[in-house]
């Protein structure tokens, strides 16, 4: 296997508050300052942005103002030597898309989402990165018959296409995810997206964004999401965290759920060579609501530190004993290979 060293990131967004659907906050908002400083400390590399991230109150701020905003951030991200990994434009917030963003029924809102992502292109630009990741939280239904699925497809594909015809060099990164906050989305996998990518004008352009949490409610095992991304050479971006089964999007550490599907996908990134052409290791992992403010950064201290021990245990696999037990299809003795390899015996 290749050796190479993994650069990290993570988002403002990842720094949370503990508020859930039936509660406040139970730590005090922190300063971009301080968590920017945060992030180097830890052996971090990027940040990621929402645009409202870079730009707060994008919606009441002009082009000119948005420049000018942005423009500071990264001179700022520069005097930190923090590079922007990418720029995600929020659809899920305003009351525009309230029925989904470019698939609202509502031609206004289409048009509102539209504008928006080209904004969060220019806010890419002045960053200094080539990603747009789409998260595409609305696009999708409550109820199946509020919406034509074809319809749905044609107006992604229209609104992707403005985007790829807004800035010859963006690169547009699907994030997909299969429920949460809609009931049904239209993007679940990342076959969805790759497929999708083909109907665009600039199909080379149209990649995607895995995140392990977003893999695992679809059913499906991430490390194979991986591989199949990075055959087509289109996994531009990464969202690592783990999930407890299928409820609500948990973001917890990576590893803390399910070390093995956690130790997959690194030899999965490993035998693709992620991250060779600068792809960065993101963690969107959150504090658990419980978290203490003196012990704020553990999730992605430990995140970074779990994803590291499993390159070691990726690279350290005894690799020629496993294809034994493969050729000889004992894939009971491959199965106590594996746990006893992971458990350090
Ligand atoms: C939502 C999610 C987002 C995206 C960025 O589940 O993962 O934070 O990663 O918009
Ligand atoms: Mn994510």
């Amino acid at each position: 296997m290749a050796n190479h060293q993994y650069k990290f990131c993570f988002g403002p967004w990842n720094l949370s508050e503990g508020q859930d659907p039936y509660g406040p906050t139970t730590r005090p908002a922190q300063t971009f300052a301080w968590k920017l400083g945060r992030l180097k400390k830890l052996g971090f590399e990027a940040m990621m942005f929402h645009d409202d991230d870079a730009v707060t109150d994008i919606d009441g701020k002009s082009d000119a103002q948005v420049r000018k905003e942005a423009k500071g951030l990264k001179r700022c991200l520069d005097d930190a030597g923090v590079a922007a990994e990418m720029v995600a434009p929020r659809l899920w917030f305003s009351p525009m898309t309230i029925d989904g963003a470019y698939t609202s029924n509502d031609p206004k809102c289409r048009k509102y989402a539209i504008e928006r992502s080209l904004r969060a292109i220019d806010i890419a630009n002045y960053l200094g990165t080539d990603i747009l990741v789409l998260w595409l939280a609305r696009e999708g239904t409550y109820l199946r018959e509020s919406k034509s699925g074809r319809r749905s497809v044609a107006l992604l594909v229209e609104a992707f296409d403005k985007m790829l015809a807004h800035d010859k060099r963006i690169r547009l990164a699907i994030e997909p995810k299969p429920n949460e906050p809609m009931d049904v989305a239209y993007l679940p996998t990342i076959g969805h997206a790759l497929a999708i990518a083909q109907l665009t004008h600039d199909p080379k352009r149209v990649g995607c964004l895995i995140e392990s949490a977003h893999a695992m409610l679809a059913g499906l095992d991430p490390a194979d999401e991986i591989d199949f991304a990075m055959a087509f050479g289109k996994l531009w971006s990464l969202h690592l965290n783990d999930q407890n089964g299928l409820k609500f999007d948990q973001d917890k550490p990576f590893g803390s759920a399910n070390l093995r599907v956690a130790f997959n996908q690194v030899r999965a990134l490993e035998r693709n060579g992620y991250g060779k052409k600068g792809e960065y290791v993101c963690f969107d992992v959150h504090p658990f609501r419980t978290t203490k403010v003196e012990h704020w950064l553990a999730h992605l201290e430990n995140s970074r530190r779990t994803f590291l021990l499993l390159v070691e245990k990726a690279r350290s696999f005894e690799e020629k004993r496993a294809q034994q037990r493969i050729a000889e299809r004992d894939y009971q003795a491959l199965d106590q290979l594996v746990i006893e390899h992971l458990l350090g015996v």
